[in-house]
């Protein structure tokens, strides 16, 4: 599976808009995937994960710069994401669900944050962006 031009240029396009509020952004997605999803909190034992932590804030900054270095190397993803795949198949072990909910939590997050980007042709494009990026992270388990 790989981006068309089209939906590469609107993942690019509209990183500009989210990089200049990333780290709130990933704050919010982390608060979204833990509310909604309390399962996912079982891989953050060591964090205070409360609306607002430090910790979480922290942790939603880190999340939301990698995807921003996946943006930047769109074209070379399997590369880019080497490291971050090994942490997470060999050392953390996150089952794979989890990037589907994340992912989930990331779209409702642009779409509350940028209603008029949001468009359906947007949407699909950061929806198979993330399900890219989300199996180039888990593929290591197999
Ligand atoms: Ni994830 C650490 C990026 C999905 C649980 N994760 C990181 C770090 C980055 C990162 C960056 C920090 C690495 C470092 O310190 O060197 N994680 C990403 C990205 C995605 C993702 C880009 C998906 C797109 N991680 C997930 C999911 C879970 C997850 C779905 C579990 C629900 N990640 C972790 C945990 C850590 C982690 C746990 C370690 C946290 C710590 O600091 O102890």
């Amino acid at each position: 599976m790989s981006l068309t031009k089209s939906e590469r240029a609107i993942v690019m396009s509209m990183w500009d808009k989210v990089s200049t509020q990333a780290d709130a952004i990933g704050t919010e997605t982390l608060e979204r995937l833990f509310s909604s999803y309390p399962q996912s909190k079982t891989y953050f034992p060591h964090f205070d994960l409360h609306q607002g932590s430090p910790q979480l804030r922290a942790h939603g900054a880190k999340v939301v710069a990698a995807v921003g270095e996946a943006v930047k190397n769109i074209d070379n993803l399997s590369c880019a994401l080497t490291k971050l795949s090994e942490l997470h198949a060999y050392i953390l072990r996150v089952d794979p669900v989890n990037f589907k909910l994340l992912s989930h939590c990331l779209l409702v997050t642009l779409a509350a944050r940028f209603p008029a980007d949001f468009t359906a042709e947007a949407h699909a494009a950061w929806d198979k962006f993330m399900s890219i990026v989300s199996s180039i992270l888990t593929e290591k388990y197999r």
